[in-house]
C-alpha cells in the first residue's frame, strides 16, 4: 500500500475509535433546536451532519483542516519557480490532516500520473452529445462513462467487508481525480477549439498539466489553475455538491456516482454555475452601457436594474458566509500582482465598491459581500478563455479534490445511510393544532 493510504488508514482507525467512545458518552447530547422556518427555508443553521475535510466560519472563511487561504499559500509545497500552492498538496492536506512534505507530493502526482488511464469509450461517450450541449453536461455525461472502471462497485458486488470499503472508495477516488484534467480539456477543445486535442505533459503537475490540456501555456496561467483549483476544492459538508455528494455517497454508491451528482448540484446558477453567470452579467452590462469600463455610477443603475427584473446579482451573497469570501480576496491579490490594468479586472475591483450597500439598502439580504464566483471569471477572460459556458468544469475539476477526500473519509468512519426526517404542511398544521405530530418531542 502507497505512504498515503497507510497513512491515511492509521488516521482514519484512531479517529473512528474516538467517535466511538465521544458518542458512547455524549450521543445524547443536544446540538441545537430546529425552527419551523429553518425546516422550510433551506435548512440554514442546521448542524446535521459531520464533514472531516474543512470548516467554515461565518465572519473569517473557510479553514482547510485548520489553515486559512493565506496560510495555506505560505505552507503548502509549491512548483519550482512558482509561488502559488500545488492542489497536490492541498488534497494531501485533507485527506491525511497534516501539511505534506516535498517529497509526498512529488509521490503524489507521480502516483496520479500513473492512474490517469481513460478508455476511449469516455471520449466516444462524450461525442454523442452535441458539441454545443453545455459544459457541465458534456462534464458529468463524461465522468459517468467512466463510472465502468469503478473497482468500488466490482468489489461491493462480489461481496467485500464493509471494513473494506474506504479502501476502494480511495483506489476510485484517486482514479477519478488522476483522468478529469483530461477529460476536462477534452470538452473545452471539443467545444471551443476545433476538437484539436493536446497530449498530457508528464512533467508538468496536476494543475500546470490541465492549463497545457486546455491550451494555455503561460506560467502565469498555470499560476492560476494552481492557485483556483486550490481555493475551489472545499468548503465545508452543507454546500450543495459537497452535501450532494455526501448523501449519494451513503447509499455507498461508488465515488464516479457521488462526484456526477454532486457536479449536478455545481451546475446551478446558485451554487458553481454563479461563475458563468457574473461574467455574462459584466459582458450584458458592457454591451447594454457601450462602454469598457461603466463608471460606479452606470454599475449602480444596471445592479438595481438587475433587481428590479427580478434577479440575483450574481457572484454576491452567500448561505453562510457574512463577509467578504477570502477566496475573493485570494484572486483579487493574484489579480494585483498579475493583472492590475486588465479593465474586466477593474469593473470587478469597481462593482464590488458598488454592490454591497445597494444590497444592504435592500434589508433582507443577510450577506451583501462578494463570493468566490465574484472575480473568478475575469482572471480568466485575461488570458483569453472568453469561453464562460466553461468555467463551471474548471470548478468541478477543484471540487473533485474536497469531495472525494471527504467521501474516502465518510467510508472509512462508516457513515451510515444519510435519511433525515421530512414533512408535510399538513403534519405541520396539525402539530400546531395540538394534534398528533409525526416526528418526536
Ligand atoms: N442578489 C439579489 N438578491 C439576493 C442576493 C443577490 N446576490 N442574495 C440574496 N438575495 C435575496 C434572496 O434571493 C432572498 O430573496 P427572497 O426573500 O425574495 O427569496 C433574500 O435575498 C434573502 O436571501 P439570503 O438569506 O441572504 O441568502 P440565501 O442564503 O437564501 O441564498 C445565495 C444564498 C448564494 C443563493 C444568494 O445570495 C444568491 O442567490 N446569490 C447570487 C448567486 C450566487 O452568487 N451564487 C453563488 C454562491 C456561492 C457558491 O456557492 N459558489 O459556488
Amino acid at each position: 500500500m502507497e505512504k498515503l493510504k497507510t497513512l491515511f488508514k492509521a488516521k482514519a482507525d484512531q479517529l473512528s475509535t474516538e467517535i466511538k467512545d465521544l458518542l458512547k458518552e455524549h450521543g445524547t447530547k443536544k446540538m441545537g433546536e430546529v425552527q419551523l422556518s429553518q425546516a422550510y427555508q433551506g435548512m440554514r443553521g442546521i448542524t446535521g451532519m459531520v464533514y472531516e475535510t474543512s470548516l467554515l466560519d461565518s465572519e473569517e472563511g473557510i479553514r482547510f483542516r485548520g489553515f486559512t487561504i493565506p496560510e495555506l499559500q505560505q505552507k503548502l509545497p509549491k512548483a519550482k519557480g512558482g509561488t502559488e500552492p500545488l492542489p497536490e498538496g492541498l488534497f494531501y492536506l485533507l485527506l491525511a490532516g497534516e501539511l505534506p512534505s516535498d517529497k509526498d507530493i512529488q509521490d503524489l502526482s507521480a502516483d496520479w500520473k500513473a492512474r490517469a488511464k481513460i478508455p476511449p469509450h469516455v471520449f466516444k461517450t462524450i461525442d454523442g452529445l452535441p458539441v454545443d450541449a453545455h459544459a457541465m453536461t458534456q462534464f458529468v455525461v463524461g465522468v459517468m462513462a467512466l463510472q465502468t472502471q469503478s473497482i468500488f462497485s466490482k468489489k461491493y458486488a462480489e461481496g467485500v467487508n464493509k471494513k473494506e470499503y474506504w479502501s476502494y472508495c480511495y483506489e476510485d477516488s484517486m482514479n477519478l481525480i488522476a483522468c478529469l484534467p483530461e477529460i476536462a480539456a477534452y470538452i473545452y477543445r471539443r467545444k471551443y477549439k476545433g476538437g484539436k486535442k493536446i497530449d498530457t505533459d508528464p512533467k508538468l503537475d496536476w494543475g500546470a498539466n490541465f492549463a497545457h490540456l486546455l491550451g494555455y501555456e503561460s506560467d502565469s496561467f498555470k499560476e492560476l489553475m494552481r492557485l483556483y483549483l486550490t481555493i475551489h476544492a472545499d468548503h465545508e459538508g452543507g454546500n450543495v455538491s459537497a452535501h450532494t455528494s455526501h448523501l449519494v455517497g451513503s447509499a455507498l454508491s461508488d465515488p464516479y456516482l457521488s462526484f456526477a451528482a454532486a457536479m449536478n448540484g455545481l451546475a446551478g446558477p446558485l451554487h458553481g454555475l454563479a461563475n458563468q453567470e457574473v461574467i455574462k452579467w459584466i459582458f450584458d452590462m458592457k454591451k447594454s452601457i457601450g462602454v469598457e469600463i461603466p463608471s460606479k455610477e452606470q454599475i449602480e443603475a444596471y445592479v438595481k436594474k438587475t433587481l428590479a427584473d427580478g434577479k440575483v446579482v450574481p457572484g454576491y451573497g452567500h448561505a453562510v458566509l457574512r463577509k467578504t469570501d477570502p477566496r475573493f480576496t485570494a484572486q483579487a491579490e493574484f489579480a494585483k500582482k498579475h493583472m492590475a490594468d486588465d479593465p474586466d479586472v477593474q469593473i470587478v475591483w469597481r462593482i464590488f465598491e458598488t454592490v454591497p450597500p445597494i444590497l444592504q439598502s435592500l434589508g433582507k439580504i443577510k450577506n451583501p459581500w462578494p463570493n468566490v464566483d465574484a472575480h473568478s471569471g475575469a482572471l480568466l477572460v485575461h488570458y483569453g478563455m472568453k469561453e464562460y459556458e466553461y468555467y463551471t468544469v474548471l470548478f468541478g475539476v477543484s471540487r473533485a479534490l474536497g469531495v472525494l477526500a471527504a467521501l474516502i473519509w465518510s467510508r472509512a468512519l462508516g457513515f451510515p445511510l444519510e435519511r433525515p426526517k421530512s414533512i408535510t404542511t399538513e403534519n405541520v398544521k396539525g402539530w400546531l393544532a395540538g394534534k398528533d405530530q409525526v416526528w418526536g418531542d
